[in-house]
Parts: structure tokens; sequence; C-alpha cells
């Protein structure tokens, strides 16, 4: 409850911070993933693993999602002032509870509006569980902001309810292999099995496969003989602030 309490306090003193992970396609860097951060000014660094899942339960995570959504495009409608970083797209983590409010669709459409960012550089990050709760539902709310650019992920591919026949139902650009398969992906033969599996099941469905964290050259080797070029990870960066990713995009092309 104390660390509740101070999750409000803390998102009006500006203790939270966006950081950016690169996003890699086919060598370049593409875009990146916003993964939030809190400075607790006494806890020091608190993990999102940790204050997630609270703000989730206490319902903290509307503004807060709100938050780092408004961040996010501020970020967008900035970059679009930059040759170097114009085209860059820009993946944000979404809540189930966020995703499931009345009025989501014109939360972000009004956030878009009022920070000048394009949709287009938007690409909203959700989960199976999410997604499944109601598939009708989210298509209706994906479909609606998809017809003004949005671009869709489905995050931690693999670990969800591998009903697959809702995958042609929602409107996803894209599939996110989960990091668990990507660590193990040269010593199981279970985990190859699944990242070729998902690599395939992308092809056939003309949606995009983007691995996460991939930590080592062999994994990215392993990776793209499978055909999948896109990933993010820590053998390019870990999650930084804004200015160094924007220093790495520069030093990067
Ligand atoms: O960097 P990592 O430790 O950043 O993130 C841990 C978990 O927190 C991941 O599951 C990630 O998706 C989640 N997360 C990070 N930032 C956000 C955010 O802005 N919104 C939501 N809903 N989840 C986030
Ligand atoms: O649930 P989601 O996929 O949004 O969370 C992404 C999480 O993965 C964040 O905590 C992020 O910091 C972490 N991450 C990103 N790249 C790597 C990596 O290469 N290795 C590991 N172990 N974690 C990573
Ligand atoms: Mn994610
Ligand atoms: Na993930």
């Amino acid at each position: 409850a104390a660390l509740e309490e101070d999750m409000r306090a803390g998102l009006a003193k500006g203790e939270f911070e966006l950081y950016y992970q690169p996003q890699v396609d086919h060598g370049r860097i593409v875009g990146a993933e916003a993964l939030l951060r809190w400075h607790h000014p006494q806890r020091g660094f608190v993990s999102p693993s940790v204050f997630i899942p609270m703000a989730e339960d206490s319902g903290q995570i509307l503004p807060l999602g709100q938050w780092v959504l408004e961040q996010a495009c501020l970020t967008l409608a900035q970059w679009a002032c930059d040759p170097q970083l114009a085209e860059l797209v820009l993946a944000v983590n979404v809540s189930p509870r966020q995703f499931r409010q009345a009025g989501f669709v014109q939360q972000v459409l009004a956030t878009l509006a009022s920070t000048g960012a394009a949709p287009r550089r938007l690409k909203l990050e959700l989960t199976e569980g999410l997604l499944l709760h109601d598939v009708n539902e989210s298509a209706t709310r994906m479909t609606e902001l998809k017809s003004y650019g949005v671009g869709f992920s489905l995050d931690d591919f693999g670990t969800g309810y591998s009903s697959l026949s809702y995958l042609k139902r929602l409107p996803l650009d894209q599939l996110k292999i989960d990091q668990s398969f990507v660590r193990d992906v040269l010593t199981d033969p279970n985990d190859a099995s699944i990242v070729r599996t998902i690599v395939a099941l992308g092809a056939s469905l003309g949606l995009q496969v983007m691995a996460e964290g991939v930590e080592t050259v062999a994994q990215q080797e392993f990776l793209a003989r499978q055909h999948c070029y896109a990933w993010q990870g820590y053998l390019l960066s870990r999650p930084v602030p804004a200015e160094p990713f924007v220093a790495l995009v520069r030093g990067h092309a």
C-alpha cells in the first residue's frame, strides 16, 4: 500500500522516466520499445516487474499508462523534426486494464492529436491474455486505431494460450517471440523448434516476427538463418534514456 501511494505521488513529482531499447531490422535501427523506469527517492530504482503488477491491481496503471502514452507521443513528435529520427517507430506496452477501459481508443487518438505525433509511428504492444479476454471487442478497438495507422504487436508470443484461431481475427502487424525461447535457442531443441514455428506462422499470416532478448551474435545468426531479421536485445543495447538512445541511432546509421 505504501508503494502504491508513492506511485501516485511519484507520477506528480516526475520520478518516472521512459527508457528506449532499440529495435533492429536487417541490421538497421528502425525503432524502439519504450520501457518505464521509476527512480524512487528512498528505495532507488524500482523494477517495473514489481510496480506494473501493483499498478494494474490498484488501477494506478490508468494514469501511469496514460502518462507513458503521452511521453511516447511527445518523443515521436520531437523525432519527427529530425530526418535521422523521423522514420523511427516507437512501441508502447499497453496493460490489460488500460486497453479495456472505456474510451481507450479515444484516449489514444486524443493523445496523438494533442502531441502532433504521427499514428504510423506508434505501435502498441498487447498480450494474448488481454486480447482473448474479449476477442471481438479487442478486434473492434484495434481496427479503429489501425484505420488511423497505429500498429499492433503481440508481445510475449508463445507463452500464452497458443490458441491460434484468434490470430487471423485480429488486425496485428507483428508477433514478438518471447525472450524465454530466444535465451536457449542454441542449446534447447524444443526452443529452436518453437522459434522456427513462430517464424513460419508469421510468414504464412503475413505478420512481421520480431525476436526479443537477443544477447549474443550466435542467437542473432540462428534467427537470421530462420529468416527472422527483426530483433531487440542486450546484444545491441539495454533500454537507455532518450539522449543515449538518439546518440546510438546517430552512431549506428
Ligand atoms: O524493462 P523491463 O524490466 O523493462 O520490464 C519489465 C516488465 O514491465 C515487462 O513485462 C514490460 O512489458 C513491463 N513494462 C515496462 N514498461 C511498461 C509500460 O510502460 N507499460 C506497461 N503496461 N508495462 C511495462
Ligand atoms: O514483457 P516485455 O517483453 O515488454 O518486457 C521486455 C523486458 O525484457 C524488459 O524487462 C527488458 O528490459 C527486457 N529485455 C530486453 N532485452 C533483453 C535481453 O537481451 N535480455 C534479457 N534478459 N532481458 C531483456
Ligand atoms: Mn514489450
Ligand atoms: Na515480451
